[in-house]
């Protein structure tokens, strides 16, 4: 059993339930994710960098877990910068570095040092020529983001410009950007507007924030709690925290967003180290903020909640299961349309596996391990591609999925389609 430790402050914090701005999360609910992130710490799956900032975030710094994901997590940014990294994933490790009082301009590990902070600036220089150049970055307006937090955080330069391009992308309903995304632009925007004195771009960004902030009120007024869907409330709920005086005098029903994140059962690592910080009243923002004394660390375990049980009952009852996949976006176009039968209670991977078993010819398709788990890259020989931003999205009936293959459960009946696509 893995142990679970608060920092004394936010131990304090949530017992008298008066953190900073008195929005936290029933304890149990905070013990029962920390618990559950901990567990999902496999010493043969690759670091994840979000769950080590969370778990900072938490204050749960104190256990031979974090240890090692702090070590690996310098290690496999050592290996990726020789390899080959997005700008994202730089800025997701100096975000978990920075949070774990370590130097990103120093990062030491397997007998090299290297400097993340340079090439954070170098991948943001590529990601704001792309976007001059072709009107869409090199990667997402989401990694652009986190870049962008991440540079502010530490006061290096290109923040401000990257952060006047975000501002205006926020504020054009014709950019179409998802919750997830334009809560991470909030938390950038606001770490900018708190590092500079420029009348003009303070205007911008004060505008940018507050529309963001309570389009994402109204959501949750309008949408019984959830802003967006059960797996961007994280991030949300994150931005909220992180904005309260743009919405002032508005309040937010934080405790309503918190049940709603209790009653889903979030079992993905991902999407709870995206919840956790929220949960405590904090944000990716407060990266930097935390005590890097000798003291932190030295924390009380806290009595975890019982373990909920997980065994399901399986049905033996197979249900019935549509599947097509379809291209009419590049190269020779196709579309291919196949009935399985699977187990009730199957995963849509399954799916997938017996729809290949029966027709390998059209039906084969590949995997990669992301830190969501595993997406689908390749269907029929069909490759997703970065450069020419096309992936495979799933469908029920016109709806895109929320979930992946491999957590998606299908009912009996349902028609799933695999459509190529550009985002
Ligand atoms: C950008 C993005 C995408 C882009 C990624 C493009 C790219 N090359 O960068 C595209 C458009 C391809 C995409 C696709 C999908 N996405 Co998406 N995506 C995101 C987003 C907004 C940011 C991820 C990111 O860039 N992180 C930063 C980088 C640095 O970290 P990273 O670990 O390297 O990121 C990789 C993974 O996140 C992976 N990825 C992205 N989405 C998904 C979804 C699944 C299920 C998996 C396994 C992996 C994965 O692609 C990233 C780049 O390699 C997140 C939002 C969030 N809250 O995290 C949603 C999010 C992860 N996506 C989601 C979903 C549902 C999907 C789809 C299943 C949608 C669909 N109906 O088809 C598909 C995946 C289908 C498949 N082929 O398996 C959900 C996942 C929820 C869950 N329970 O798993 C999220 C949380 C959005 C949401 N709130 O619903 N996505």
């Amino acid at each position: 059993m893995l142990s679970v430790a608060f920092s004394i402050g936010v131990l304090l914090a949530l017992a008298s339930g008066t953190a900073t701005h008195s929005c936290v999360a029933p304890h149990h609910l905070v013990s029962k994710m920390l618990q559950r992130l901990e567990d999902s710490i496999k010493k043969d799956e690759p670091p994840n960098p979000s769950v080590l900032l969370a778990m900072n975030l938490v204050g749960a710094t104190n256990s031979d877990n974090h240890k090692w994901l702090l070590q690996k997590i310098q290690e496999e940014a050592v290996r990726k910068a020789q390899e080959g990294v997005t700008s994202g994933e730089v800025a997701l490790d100096v975000l978990a570095l920075l949070s774990s009082c370590q130097n990103p301009q120093q990062v030491q590990a397997l007998g090299h040092t290297i400097n993340l902070l340079s090439i954070l600036q170098q991948k943001m220089d590529e990601e704001m020529a792309s976007l001059e150049l072709d009107g869409v970055p090199k990667t997402t307006l989401f990694s652009v983001s986190l870049d962008t937090l991440s540079l502010c955080l530490v006061r290096m330069g290109g923040y401000q410009e990257a952060s006047v391009v975000l501002a205006k992308q926020v504020l054009n309903p014709e950019s179409h950007l998802s919750v997830d995304t334009r809560a991470v632009a909030v938390l950038a925007l606001r770490c900018t507007y708190g590092r500079t004195e420029l009348g003009d771009l303070r205007d911008l960004l004060r505008e940018a924030l507050s529309t963001v902030a309570n389009d994402f009120l109204d959501q949750q007024e309008k949408g019984d709690g959830v802003i967006g869907n059960i797996y961007s409330m994280g991030l949300a709920m994150q931005a909220l925290v992180a904005t309260r005086k743009f919405y002032s005098p508005r309040k937010w029903d934080c405790a309503q967003a918190f049940s709603v994140v209790a009653r889903h059962d979030y079992q993905l690592p991902m999407a709870i180290a995206q919840v956790l910080p929220a949960l405590v009243g904090r944000s990716y923002l407060e990266a930097t903020d935390l005590d890097c004394s000798s003291s932190r660390g030295v924390s009380p375990s806290l009595p975890l909640s019982p373990k909920l049980g997980t065994t399901r009952v399986h049905q033996p009852t197979p249900i019935t299961v549509h599947y097509s996949i379809i291209n009419r976006l590049q190269g020779k176009h196709f579309s291919y349309s196949i009935r399985v039968e699977v187990p009730h209670g199957s995963t849509l991977l399954k799916v997938l596996q017996v729809a290949e078993e029966k027709e390998p010819h059209r039906f084969s398709f590949q995997l990669e391990q992301t830190s969501w788990g595993l997406m689908v890259v390749s269907i029929h020989g069909l490759t997703a591609s970065v450069d020419d931003r096309t992936y495979w999205q799933f469908l029920s009936g016109g709806d895109a999925l929320q979930e992946g293959v491999a957590t998606y459960k299908p009912r009996d009946g349902e028609h799933i389609k695999a459509v190529f696509s550009t985002y």
